[in-house]
């Protein structure tokens, strides 16, 4: 049960106090601490004349983990028709966001309606669930965003993403259900829990992104507990983070691991804090070479 004590031990520290010094831990960077990726276009992320648009929809979904029903927001692609098959990528939020997040503040469904448009990314179904997965889900109040309840919701929804979402999602919209068209990837504490799920379901994701990972990322002994298999599986591997985000070295820490194990994987460092310019940039980039 090594996964389990270290979750504990994780939730047990969840504190303001930790979450600030965390925050503010200096950043020190490595010489292959650098831009990977290519700069994003002006406008990348704001709605262009004559694209067509994708459209949003909610979408609900029984949860054995909560024991209640569950809100995802998902976006389906300009031209969207129920007598084709799609990709899947499933978004994960912040420890202060929900399913609203991605698309509110980092404007996910812009980003893929201009890629989408140009060609350059693949048309995909986009699923954007509340990541906490509590039977009280909603935003906490600031004081108790980082919180060990709060955090823990977001540990318990691996059951329900994977046992509840993934399954209601393929009953409802038309995706292919295997993992070459099955992508997972988030922000913070969702860059966390994508690197902490998919990596410990290679049969279940073969793309996953990881962009500016929270302290909720497991250790690599657990994480990379099949180097293996995620040398053989995975088709995209994607670490991202902003080189002024007092949180890089849990990303740096994922790299040298990765490295270690000889694990191909894309390492992007921006310029960016711990904030939107970054998700979206890294969004960008991750949705374009995904399902190829
Ligand atoms: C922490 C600092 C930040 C932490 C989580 C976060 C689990 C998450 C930040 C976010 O999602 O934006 O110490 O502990």
């Amino acid at each position: 049960m090594a996964a389990a004590a270290a979750h504990a031990r994780q939730a047990d520290s969840v504190s303001p106090e930790s979450a600030r010094a965390n925050f503010g831990r200096p950043v020190v960077l490595a010489a292959d601490d650098v831009r990977a990726m290519p700069e994003p276009p002006r406008g990348f992320d704001t709605a262009r004349p004559g694209v067509a648009l994708g459209r949003v929809e909610e979408f609900s979904y029984q949860s054995g983990v909560t024991g209640g029903a569950r809100q995802a927001l998902v976006y389906l692609p300009a031209g969207y028709s129920r007598e084709r098959t799609y990709p899947v990528l499933y978004l994960l939020h912040g420890i202060g966001g929900n399913q609203h997040e991605w698309t509110g503040y980092v404007r996910a469904h812009a980003i893929l309606d201009n890629l989408i448009a140009e060609g350059r990314a693949v048309p995909m179904i986009v699923v954007m669930p509340n990541g906490r997965a509590l039977p009280d889900d909603r935003v906490p109040p600031p004081d108790q965003v980082f919180t060990e309840a709060n955090a823990a919701g977001f540990a318990k929804f691996e059951r329900d993403l994977l046992d509840f979402l993934i399954p209601a999602v393929q009953a409802a919209y038309p995706v292919r259900a295997d993992a070459r068209h099955r992508a997972l990837a988030g922000l913070s504490m969702g860059g966390g829990q994508a690197l902490n799920i998919g990596l410990a379901h290679p049969e279940t994701f073969a793309w996953i992104g990881g962009f500016s990972a929270a302290p909720n990322t497991r250790p690599a002994a657990e994480l990379l507990a099949d180097p293996g298999a995620l040398r053989r599986q995975l088709a995209l591997l994607y670490l991202s983070c902003g080189n002024r985000d007092g949180l890089i070295s849990v990303s740096q820490r994922v790299h040298r691991d990765l490295l270690e194990q000889g694990i191909r994987h894309v390492w992007n460092v921006d310029a960016s804090g711990h904030d939107r310019e970054s998700w979206s940039d890294n969004l960008y980039q991750f949705s374009q070479r995904i399902f190829r």
